[in-house]
């Protein structure tokens, strides 16, 4: 509890362009839960380096993601939105926490699996402890709840392990997180093989909306959206295809699943794809216009940047402190 509120952390990775699934999956329920909350919104650059990636761009991008959350709606005055690598807490307790986390425990990782697969080359340590340095983002700050897509459940159970067998042998150190996932748009599907998650790492662009598409981009894109032969639209797992886009267009016009299929029964496929890519540029062009302006001011971002990163640091060290103290580490002489 910081201030009577229960606290709030999320982030995201700073590896590609920011698509629809990243946005619906998360960062549009982190806008809606911000009032509530004490939030931390952070730019996971740590993260992104268990993949090689190249510096520059690396730099330029997580100032895009920053931009993007303020853009998307969040108040960086309310919400502490920082980068990951301006608190080095978040690393230090990664250390610890990597002493109470099981090799077995880290193998059985889904997302582990399939980043290794992908990257055989370069299968490092920071990619196998992954999932640690995510618990001690969240345990830093004394999380009680972590909105994300239906993809990080796995990583959200580990968290919580940890946290359970770091209180069990201490006490009450760490508060225990709970997952948020929303019911809709927790997992937007790729527009060219519904049967895969929609993934800021896939080559083919038309697979994702990214954030910054413009309008005839959006539409040309769920145009060429992969379907079916059935040429009905209705919601069931035999149509993945027509399902992603039902769930796409509920979560975005806000109207309920079965409004949706109301809405355009017996309807042609090609009608209902404009009507979705209509209804997506309807909510991102507002986003990209605001990233525009956020754009142009530098000592904004700046000065944003460097006071979060500051009470986010203060947060950290309380726990930080806490931490090392009882796992015997000695007091600091002042
Ligand atoms: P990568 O392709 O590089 O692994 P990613 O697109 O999966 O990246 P992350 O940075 O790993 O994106 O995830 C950021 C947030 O977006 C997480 O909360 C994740 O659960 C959510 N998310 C990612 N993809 C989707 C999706 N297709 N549908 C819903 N939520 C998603
Ligand atoms: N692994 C997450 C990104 C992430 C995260 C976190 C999400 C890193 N640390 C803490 C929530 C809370 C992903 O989305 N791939």
């Amino acid at each position: 509890m910081i201030d009577d509120k229960k606290v709030l952390f999320s982030g995201m990775q700073a590896t590609g362009n920011i698509t629809l699934g990243n946005y619906l999956g998360a960062l549009k329920n982190w806008v809606t839960l911000a009032d509530e909350y004490e939030t931390f919104y952070s730019v996971v650059d740590l993260h992104s380096i268990t993949v090689r990636q190249d510096p520059a761009e690396l730099r330029k991008r997580a100032r895009n993601l920053l931009m993007l959350y303020i853009a998307a709606g969040l108040d960086p005055k309310k919400n502490c939105i920082y980068y990951q690598s301006h608190v080095s807490g978040h690393a230090e307790l990664a250390w610890i926490l990597n002493c109470f986390t099981y090799m077995g425990e880290l193998n059985r990782m889904t997302q582990y699996k399939d980043k290794a697969a992908k990257h055989a080359d370069n299968i490092n340590a920071g990619l196998f402890t992954y999932p640690v340095l995510m618990a001690a983002d969240i345990l830093l700050y004394q999380t009680d709840v972590v909105p994300v897509g239906k993809d990080q459940l796995q990583h959200l159970e580990i968290t919580r392990d940890i946290a359970q067998r770091f209180n069990a042998i201490y006490g009450d150190v760490f508060t225990i997180p709970e997952p948020y996932i929303a019911k809709t748009g927790a997992k937007i599907m790729s527009l060219q093989d519904p049967e895969k998650k929609m993934s800021k790492s896939d080559e083919n662009p038309n697979a994702s909306i990214y954030l910054m598409d413009d309008k005839d981009t959006i539409i040309r894109k769920f145009k060429r959206a992969v379907t079916d032969s059935l040429a009905n639209i209705a919601y069931n797992e035999e149509q993945p295809g027509i399902k992603n886009l039902i769930d796409i267009y509920s979560v975005c016009s806000g109207k309920s699943i079965e409004d949706t299929v109301k809405e355009f029964e017996g309807k042609g496929y090609g009608d209902f794809k404009l009507a979705v890519g209509e209804v997506v540029a309807d909510k991102l062009v507002p986003i990209q216009e605001r990233f525009h302006e956020y754009e142009k001011d530098k000592a904004f971002i700046d000065s944003i940047i460097k006071e979060n990163a500051e009470k986010a640091n203060y947060y950290a060290q309380k726990t930080l402190r806490k931490v090392q103290k009882k796992v015997g580490f000695p007091d600091k002489i002042r």
